[in-house]
């Protein structure tokens, strides 16, 4: 009999995707960001099976088993399966009170859409496991061998910031972490009469994983440059905009705009934390317009798709603001739109992009809401 079949969850999860509002490709850079959790979420239905080692998880139409032995995990041709062995993995190390277990894993969040489902599949899979098996460990242990599940499993040498909003988000708030110090404060957003909409561009170009990581070795070359005439500058979060003027000619023109967007990107999110308590949302609008040419043409991790409707948003006075959020090469366009305008705007946005790339848009409002959370226990 599957174990599909009369299954009573003891254990719900509820694991949000995120979205940054600006501040992006600076964590790893150890600077700032400002992201939130959103209600599209991804949802586990956990229950223990009484085997020693054995757990069945079904998602995505079909089930996997695994043997939960460190020496029997090992990586996946499926790309997806990777972030549940790479948490596996990672908890296997931590600790001998795993047990068997079954798992149903649902999802509403968008793969690819620069939503983080990556890190709301490995930080709801460990939430829900520690909760289970009462493991022990602290939020930040679950942010941190998320991370980690994603640097050895999946191959890509993110941040921390994605799994740091899935976890501690706040509804209501946004997050204005330092991803040097982990120092976080929870700002109270409101930025009525305009909305958070999302524009889904449903392209994600496979460039992704690996132009992400040579970003992070090209700020890398960045900063051992810098430190040649500042040897304290140990990541570009201590650079400063005179630093890289000093040190420029030393540079190739690409390692220079890389240098020159995540120093700029940092002044941004500063700004823009300061911009929502002041509630100058014109500013904060125009900040996310500045952050969109530098990912595009600094940083290079956009695409036609998103700058197509980032430009599309400046014809329109009831936009304050738009621009691609994470990762880049696709995915979803934040743009900040008046409440009176939002469905003209979408309707003619839609019209557009499908005029333009025969693509239907996804559209949807999103509002910051909480992290990591359990819906249901017995
Ligand atoms: C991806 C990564 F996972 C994050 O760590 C971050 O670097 C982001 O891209 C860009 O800001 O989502």
């Amino acid at each position: 009999m599957s174990f599909l079949e009369n299954f009573l969850p003891e254990l719900i999860v509820e694991s949000p995707g995120r979205i940054n509002l600006i501040g992006e490709h600076t964590d790893y850079n150890f600077g700032y960001v400002l992201p939130t959790a959103i209600e599209k979420r991804v949802t586990f239905r956990f229950r223990k099976n009484n085997s020693l080692n054995q757990c069945h998880i079904y998602s995505l139409g079909y089930t996997i088993g695994f043997d939960l032995r460190l020496d029997r995990i090992s990586k996946s041709e499926v790309e997806w399966e990777n972030y549940i062995l790479g948490v596996l993995n990672e908890l296997l190390k931590r600790t001998d009170k795993l047990r068997g277990f079954d798992c149903i894993i649902e999802s509403k969040l968008p793969i690819g859409s620069g939503l983080s489902s990556s890190a709301a599949l490995e930080c709801g899979l460990a939430f829900g496991l520690n909760k289970l098996f009462d493991l022990g460990l602290s939020k930040m242990d679950i942010i941190r061998l998320s991370q980690l599940a994603e640097h050895t499993f999946v191959g890509t040498q993110c941040g921390i910031m994605d799994q740091f909003a899935s976890v501690m988000s706040q509804k209501g708030h946004v997050l204005l972490l330092d991803c040097k110090s982990l120092e976080h404060t929870q700002i109270p957003i409101s930025i009525a009469p305009y909305k958070m909409i999302m524009l889904n561009t449903k392209v994600s170009h496979n460039l992704a994983s690996s132009e992400y990581n040579t970003r992070k070795i090209e700020c890398e070359e960045g900063v051992q440059i810098v430190q040649q005439k500042f040897p304290e500058v140990m990541s570009l979060r201590d650079a400063t905009r005179s630093m890289l003027e000093q040190c420029g000619a030393e540079m190739s023109q690409t390692i220079y705009n890389r240098c020159s967007f995540i120093i700029s990107e940092n002044d941004r999110v500063l700004s823009a934390a300061k911009a929502l308590q002041d509630n100058n949302l014109k500013l904060f609008g125009e900040l996310l317009y500045q952050a969109h040419t530098g990912i595009s043409e600094l940083y290079e991790v956009s695409c036609p798709e998103s700058d197509f409707l980032v430009d599309f948003s400046k014809e329109y006075d009831t936009v304050l603001g738009a621009r691609q959020v994470g990762g880049g090469f696709g995915g979803c366009v934040l743009n900040i739109v008046h409440k009176d305008a939002v469905d003209q705007y979408i309707k003619e946005a839609t019209k557009a992009y499908k005029d333009a790339f025969g693509i239907s848009l996804e559209a949807f409002e999103v509002r910051p809401s909480s992290g990591t959370y359990i819906s249901h226990e017995i």
